[in-house]
């Protein structure tokens, strides 16, 4: 189990990113209906080109370590909502497990329903994006991505695919479903990268 402590001894509002207000409540934002899917029937694919190079189960998921998150989150329509909890699986963990050929630099995450989102595989790795599959000691309901979500809190929430099925391995950077309509490519709160130029 960690405890990020992220900005554990900062003011609520040091821990607030620029043109970011509190939220209290956890709003649900979802470009599509919501997805409902079985953890039986649930796997998540990575993908090399083409090829399939691992498939995880939620038996197998579950027998990853369990890690606990306790951090804040911040959306790019504006609200950030501070220590909030998770509990998943860390990428960091996943891959050791993977026989990965090459070096990626990016990947692209993709959820049931089709929503995608492309992130640095550096932003995935050293224990800052998880599979979450918990939220304030629950299951996380099917409005906010259950049963399995992508977590990366340092970046804005949309990169946060709900209803996560898989990654395929990028070498070079392709936009998502946000940033084709032009959301910003990295996406970090504290840099207010909402829109590509900014
Ligand atoms: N599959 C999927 N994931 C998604 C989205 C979506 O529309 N579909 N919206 C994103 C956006 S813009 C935000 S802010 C967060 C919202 O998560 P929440 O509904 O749990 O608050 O999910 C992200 N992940
Ligand atoms: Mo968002």
């Amino acid at each position: 189990m960690i405890n990020e402590g992220f900005g554990q001894n900062k003011s609520k509002n040091e821990k607030i990113p620029p043109g970011q207000y509190l939220e209290k409540s956890f709003p649900i934002l979802s470009a599509g209906p919501t997805v409902h899917i079985n953890k039986e029937s649930w796997d998540f694919t990575i993908f090399e080109n083409d090829t399939i190079i691992s498939k995880i189960s939620w038996e197998e998921l579950n027998d990853f370590p369990k890690k606990e998150i306790n951090t804040d989150i911040h959306c790019v329509t504006k609200w950030s909502k501070l220590e909030t909890n998770w509990e998943g699986v860390s990428f960091k963990d996943i891959f050791e497990s993977v026989p990965i050929k090459k070096k990626y630099k990016y990947i692209m995450a993709y959820s049931e329903g089709g929503y995608t989102t492309n992130v640095p595989m550096n932003d995935i790795l050293d224990d800052k994006g998880f599979l979450a599959f918990k939220y304030d000691k629950k299951d996380i309901t099917p409005e906010h991505g259950g049963p399995v979500r992508l977590f990366i809190p340092h970046l804005y929430f949309w990169k946060s695919a709900k209803w996560i099925r898989g990654i395929k391995l990028l070498e070079n950077d392709e936009p998502g479903f946000w940033e084709k309509y032009g959301y910003h490519m990295y996406g970090d709160p504290w840099k207010e990268q909402r829109y590509q130029g900014d």
